[in-house]
């Protein structure tokens, strides 16, 4: 029941003292909020300048902007009030103890704007996990990403999956449930059987886009590493462009991983600065090498750098161990080098640079690679549709109960095939939050004319 629900409201802009602050109200005494603050309702979904009034004293708070959204055309689906104040702590806090006096007004929860819409139907789950991708969104391409996930990319292809899914069951039911019916035709299953092989291809290619939906989310992983004092965090703050990392001569001066968001062309790239790896006894920089090597070996790409100007130079002692990622030598101190044309293709690197962070020369082909890599890497995201690991993981659930449901089709029993399609139908169904067990039924009785 709609109207049991109470009313919420709440502060939707930015953290004040702004221009403008947008406080809306959505629930049934929506409209009782705007008659009690303005004094009126303003026609439906066209901006009005109002008084904004105290209900009880009667005092003028502020002059706004004032909208009304009727359910159910308003993104929640129930009626929606929404004030554009002046955005100032003492016109927001008045605002919100007059909205506070007014019966069945309640401040919202977090996200209960949003749960209103998915309760509502108005967004699917993974609709509203791109709208919280959007919002999270600090690059181009994870804005255009999760602008796709809001658009209904992956709800809809899933949703449309289920169907098909429903679409075979229904015909499997059909065949157990009403074997006797003389109208029934004989075999139903191995158009269904068929059905479930296509539907299991088409997933299972929607699954093999190697996680790329997923990094985009949450960003490429390059890792900075090598032996001490080559010079590792020095090159961190100048590709972060501010000093993110302690730098001194002393070495062995990074301990903990420190990690840095950039942004190239578009693309998020989480960049790791790591303790340098040597021999060590004491016990909290093993505990930094130690942490050093797991986030090399896990990043997607790993810069080892080398101080060039040693005696001796090129790589040194490189510890494969920590390079089981793809791997670039970078020989940094090059404005202390004897030789400046040092160039060296080392076996296990797949690219070689010359820099010196202290006097960036070099970090711009650097950078350039970095931008390319990260590019080539992102290529196919256009096409990802899976963005979450909960996403993989009930497609995935869903190949296997359609396998199984395939697998089944051998044996002929009708029961376990129908079993595992309604599994895979359920999977799909918890995706997108739609799960509704009477659809099977209405498939059934309109597809086949059966009842009586
Ligand atoms: N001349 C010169 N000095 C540099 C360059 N890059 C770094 N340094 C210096 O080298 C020293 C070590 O630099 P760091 O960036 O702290 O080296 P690190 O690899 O992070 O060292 P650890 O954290 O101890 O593993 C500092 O004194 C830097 O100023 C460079 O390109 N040229
Ligand atoms: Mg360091």
């Amino acid at each position: 029941m709609a109207d049991a629900r109470p009313t919420i409201f709440a502060l939707s802009s930015g953290r004040p003292p702004a221009a403008i602050a947008v406080v809306r109200v959505c629930g049934p005494n929506a409209r009782l909020a705007l008659e009690k603050l303005i004094g009126r309702v303003p026609e439906p979904r066209q901006a009005a300048l109002a008084r904004v009034r105290d209900p009880q004293s009667g005092e003028a708070i502020d002059e706004a902007l004032a909208l009304w959204f009727p359910s159910p055309h308003s993104e929640t689906g129930e009626d929606m009030a929404e004030l554009q104040l002046h955005g100032g702590y003492a016109v927001i806090a008045a605002v919100f103890g007059a909205l506070g006096t007014i019966e069945g007004l309640r401040p919202a929860e977090p996200g209960e704007f949003t749960r209103r819409a998915f309760d509502n139907g108005r967004l699917d789950l993974t609709e509203v996990e791109g709208l919280a991708d959007l919002i999270a969104a600090e690059t181009p391409a994870q804005r255009r990403q999760a602008f796709r996930q809001l658009k209904g990319l992956i709800g809809d292809r899933s949703e449309a999956w289920r169907q098909k899914i429903i679409g075979a069951l229904a015909l499997v039911e059909a065949r157990i449930d009403f074997s006797d019916e003389a109208d029934v035709p004989e075999d139903l299953v191995a158009p269904a059987l068929i059905a479930a092989q296509q539907l299991c291809d088409e997933i299972a290619a929607a699954l093999a886009d190697g996680g790329r939906g997923e990094r985009l989310r949450d960003g490429l992983v390059v890792a900075i590493a090598g032996p001490p004092n080559a010079g590792k965090s020095t090159l961190l703050n100048r590709l972060a462009r501010r000093e993110a990392a302690i730098v001194s001569p002393y070495p062995g001066t990074t301990r903990d991983v420190i990690e840095v968001h950039l942004n190239l062309d578009g693309y998020p790239v989480n960049l790791l600065d790591t303790a340098g790896i040597r021999e060590s006894r004491e016990p909290v920089e093993q505990e930094g090498i130690r942490r050093t090597r797991e986030r090399a070996a896990a990043a997607d790409l790993v810069l080892w750098v080398i101080d060039g100007s040693a005696a001796g130079g090129a790589a040194g002692d490189i510890d494969k161990s920590a390079l089981s990622s793809i791997a670039w030598l970078v020989r940094n101190k090059l404005d202390l080098a004897v030789d400046k044309l040092w160039i060296s293709s080392e076996s296990g690197f797949a690219k070689c640079f010359s820099i010196s962070a202290a006097t960036e020369a070099g970090m711009g082909g650097l950078i350039a690679a970095l931008t390319s890599f990260a590019e080539d890497y992102f290529a196919a995201t256009e096409t990802a549709i899976v963005t979450r690991v909960r996403h993989r993981r009930a497609l995935e659930d869903c190949v296997a109960a359609l396998k199984r449901a395939l697998a089944q089709g051998a044996s002929g029993r009708e029961e376990l095939i129908a079993e595992e399609l309604r599994a895979a139908a359920t999977i799909l169904g918890r995706l997108t939050g739609r799960v509704d067990v009477e659809d099977i039924l209405d498939v059934i009785f309109r597809d086949f004319c059966i009842g009586k």
